[in-house]
Order: C-alpha cells, then structure tokens, then sequence
C-alpha cells in the first residue's frame, strides 16, 4: 500500500470504530482514535500478516498494551478480512468476541490479551526475545500509552528490551499528552520522552501520529547492523482526527447523550462523504 492508500484505510478505521463505539453509546473514544493512523501504516503497509491463517507462524506480531483502545484494533482487523465488519457492531455486548479490551482467545487475528497496563509491552519483549533466540525473521510491534508508561513495568520491559538487543521489536508511545483524567503535564510528567528512551538504549524518533508517510519511513527493518530497539514517540492528539473529541479536553472515555451521539454521527457522515 501506497501512502495515499495507508490514508484512506485509516479513514475507513476511523470511521468503523466511530460507528461501532458511537452505535454501543459509551466507550475510549480518545485513544482509540489517536492510534488510528498508526495501525492503518502496520497492517496496511508493514506487517507480514495473513487474515486467513491468523496463527501463520512466519506472521508478524502485534501487541496493542494500552488494551483500551481496542476497538480501534478490531475496526483495523475486520477491514482486513479476520472477520467479517458487520461483527463490530457486537463490540462490548454480552457473548461478543469483541470484549472492551483485546482477548487473544476470543478475537482472530488478536496476538496478545491486554487491558492491565504496563504489561503488553511485557509480552512483546518475550515475543520479540522467542524469535531473536530462534533466529526467526518475524518483526514485533507494539503500542503504549504516555500514561501508562506511569506504570513501572513498561520500564523494566525497556530496560530488558534494550539489553536483549531486539532490533526485531519496535515500540510505539502514544503521547497524546492526557491520560484517564487528565493532563499527562498534571498527573506524572513524561519530562523528556525521547531523551530517556536513548539513555534507555534505544534508537528513537518523534512523528506526528497523523503523519502516515513519517510512519511508513521509520517502520522499515532495522539493519542488521544496528541493534538497537526502535522507539516511535507518537506526537498525536486525544481524539485525532474528529474535531469534536480533539477540542473536548478529556475524551478518554464517553457516555453519550442525545446531543453527542448527534455530533459524532455528523462526524462520521462527513468522513463519509470525503471517502468517495
Ligand atoms: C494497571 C491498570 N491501572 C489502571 C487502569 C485503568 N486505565 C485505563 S486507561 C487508563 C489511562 C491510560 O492513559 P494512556 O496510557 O495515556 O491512554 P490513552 O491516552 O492513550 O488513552 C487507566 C488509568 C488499567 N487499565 N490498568
Ligand atoms: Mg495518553
């Protein structure tokens, strides 16, 4: 996929996860929405994937740690073909596969099971440590949240990631400056993300989270020179790309009213409309 084609899967994610969220009437908003451009790039452009055989073993892995943006992730692997779209109209609701928060037993094409913070990054440090041991070429990425990196754990995962040399892995922050309730900036300062990530070992970068082409440029495989791990520090936005949530201050998780739901189905038939 071309960077125009990456632009407009994100759209179409976008809008998915719009519908399936705004349809249910409460749900993360916020990030899910910021990580959208991010996936559109992976499974659209980067990663070894195939939505028949979701368990192929030579298939690249992906680990979404801030597991509550997981309806962004179904949106994104329903379009490619794990299963079907009508699905994501079953988010969250009694006996769906689609529970708030990724289940790797439930959903196709789902890696790890997520939703406890600090710990997906974790997970993707073993994966990613499983195949460099075995001399496997699969490539490992995964995306955490600014606050969740509150979280202890993702340090000890860095510091294990760093030290084990997994080139193979490449990690996402999400730093869309807010967390639960509230501004990062208030609640525990991220300081100088960059800075610590390469006192940390690693190689890392800044990108617009919209920004589909810069993300494309910095997934490319790492050389086998270089054994660093990689580190993407998304600058985006809570909310990205639905004005309504980006200028609302805190849309980390919504509860709709009449006049919301009104707003974000306005939304998603503006996206609509700019698709064809
Ligand atoms: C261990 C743990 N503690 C608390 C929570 C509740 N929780 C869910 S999302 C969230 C805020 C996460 O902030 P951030 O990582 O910045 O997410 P984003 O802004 O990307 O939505 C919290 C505290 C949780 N899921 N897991
Ligand atoms: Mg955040």
């Amino acid at each position: 996929m071309n960077v125009n084609e990456v632009t407009q899967l994100a759209r179409d994610i976008r809008i998915a996860t719009l519908k399936s969220l705004t349809q249910l009437g409460f749900g993360h908003y916020g990030g899910s929405m910021s990580v959208v451009e991010t996936l559109a790039v992976l499974y659209g452009a980067v990663m070894k994937i195939d939505p028949t055989n979701p368990d192929w073993p030579e298939r690249d892995y992906f680990v979404l740690s801030k597991g509550h943006a997981g309806p962004a992730l179904y949106s994104t692997l329903a379009i490619k073909g794990y299963f079907p779209v009508e699905e994501l109209s079953t988010l969250n609701q009694n006996g769906t596969r689609l529970p708030s928060h990724p289940d790797r037993l439930k959903t196709r094409g789902v890696d790890a099971t997520t939703g406890s913070l600090g710990q997906g990054i974790s997970i993707a440090g073993g994966m990613a440590l499983s195949h460099k041991l075995a001399g496997r070429p699969n490539r490992v990425f995964c995306i955490v949240g600014d606050g969740e990196l509150n979280e202890g754990q993702c340090w000890e995962a860095f510091q294990f990631i760093a030290h084990h040399r997994l080139n193979n892995l490449t990690v996402f922050i999400d730093w869309n400056k807010q967390q639960l309730d509230g501004e990062l900036d208030e609640i525990i300062c991220a300081f100088d993300l960059e800075g610590k990530f390469r006192a940390f070992g690693f190689d890392a970068v800044t990108v617009k989270g919209d920004d589909v082409a810069g993300l494309l440029e910095r997934v490319q495989p790492v050389p086998a020179t270089d054994a660093r791990p990689r580190v993407v520090i998304l600058d985006s936005i809570k909310g990205q790309g639905v004005p309504y949530l980006e200028q609302l201050g805190n849309s980390h998780h919504l509860r709709l009213t009449d006049d919301t739901k009104q707003v974000l189905n306005e939304t998603i038939r503006q996206l609509e409309a700019a698709h064809d």
